[in-house]
C-alpha cells in the first residue's frame, strides 16, 4: 500500500505557512510519490490543490512563465517549484517528471478542477501490477466543469485513439499515475497539448495495460486558459492530430519492470 491520505478536506483553505521549509532539492530518501503540476498563474488554486497532496507525497510545481506570484506561493505552500521558461502543457509537465526522483509520478492540472487526494488509488493500481498507466476519466459535478465542445471534442480523440492503438479510454484526460522511471523510457517529445496523448499512444505501442478510474472534475478556479477559448481548443486539437499521424515507434520500449506477468 502507497501512504497518503489528503491532509484536509475539500473546503480547506491552508494558510501559507509563515516559515516554510526550503525548497527540496535531490533528496537522498525521495518520497514514495510525487505529484507533477504543471501551474500558469493558478494562484486562487494553488491553497486547495496543494492542501489536497497525500501525506508524506510531495508536488512538484512547474512554474510556467506565471506573472502572479503562483511560483512564490507555491513554495510559501511548501511544494517544490521548478521553473520551465518554454511555455506550453508538455514542457511544464515534461520539466516535472524529469525532475522526480519518486519511483511513482503522478500528474495533476493546478486549477483546483481535479482534486490530487484521489491519487493514491491510482498509484496502488500500478504499484500492485494492476496497470502500467491509470488515468483519471472525468466525471463533471455540474455545469460549466466541461464545456460541450471540450467533451465532443475528447471523445473524438479517444475514438481516434482506438482505431490507433487498440486500446478503449472514454476519458483523455490529464490526471495519472505510472512509474517514474517508465514514463521517462517513453521518450515523450511532445511539448505541448499533444503530451498527455502521446504518454497513451506510446505506452499502449509498447505493450502498458492502460485503465481508467472516475474522477469528479470541478469547474476551474481563475481564467480557463485551453477550453474555455477557441484558440486552445484548436491548437490542442492541432497538437493531438499531429501525434495521432505520428506512426508507432520501431523499438516500442518493455513494459515497465516489477509487473507480474
Ligand atoms: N494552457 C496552458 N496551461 C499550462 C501551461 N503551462 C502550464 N499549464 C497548466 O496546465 C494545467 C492545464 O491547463 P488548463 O488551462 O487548466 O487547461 P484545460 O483544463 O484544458 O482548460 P481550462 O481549464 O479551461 O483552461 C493548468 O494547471 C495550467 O496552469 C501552458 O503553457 N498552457
Ligand atoms: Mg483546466
Amino acid at each position: 500500500m502507497v501512504p497518503g491520505e489528503p491532509r484536509s478536506g475539500p473546503e480547506a483553505q491552508p494558510a501559507p505557512d509563515p516559515d516554510p521549509a526550503p525548497p527540496a532539492g535531490p533528496s537522498e530518501h525521495p518520497p514514495p510519490a510525487e505529484v507533477v503540476l504543471p501551474c500558469l498563474d493558478e494562484a486562487a488554486a494553488l491553497p486547495w490543490v496543494l492542501g489536497r497532496i497525500p501525506a508524506g507525497w510531495r508536488a512538484i510545481v512547474v512554474d510556467n512563465g506565471s506573472t502572479d506570484d503562483s511560483g512564490a506561493i507555491a513554495a510559501g505552500l511548501g511544494a517544490r517549484v521548478v521553473t520551465e521558461p518554454r511555455r506550453g502543457f508538455g514542457a511544464a509537465c515534461h520539466a516535472g517528471l524529469s525532475a522526480a526522483e519518486a519511483e511513482f509520478v503522478c500528474f495533476c492540472d493546478c486549477d483546483g478542477s481535479l482534486d490530487p487526494a484521489l491519487l493514491p488509488p491510482m498509484v496502488e493500481a500500478v504499484r500492485s501490477g494492476a496497470a502500467d498507466l491509470v488515468l483519471g476519466r472525468r466525471r463533471p459535478t455540474g455545469a460549466g466543469a466541461w464545456p460541450l465542445h471540450a467533451r465532443a471534442g475528447n471523445a473524438a480523440v479517444a475514438r481516434m485513439l482506438r482505431r490507433r492503438t487498440g486500446v478503449r479510454l472514454r476519458d483523455i484526460g490529464p490526471m495519472r499515475a505510472a512509474r517514474r522511471a517508465a514514463l521517462l523510457g517513453l521518450g515523450l517529445t511532445d511539448r505541448r497539448s499533444g503530451y498527455p496523448l502521446q504518454m497513451v499512444v506510446r505506452a499502449a505501442d509498447a505493450g502498458w495495460r492502460i485503465s481508467e478510474v472516475d474522477v469528479a472534475y470541478r469547474p476551474r478556479s481563475g481564467r480557463s486558459k485551453v477550453t474555455g477559448t477557441w484558440r486552445g481548443t484548436w491548437t490542442a486539437v492541432r497538437d493531438m492530430r499531429a501525434v495521432l499521424r505520428q506512426p508507432p515507434a520501431p523499438a516500442p520500449p518493455p513494459p515497465p519492470p516489477g509487473r507480474p506477468r
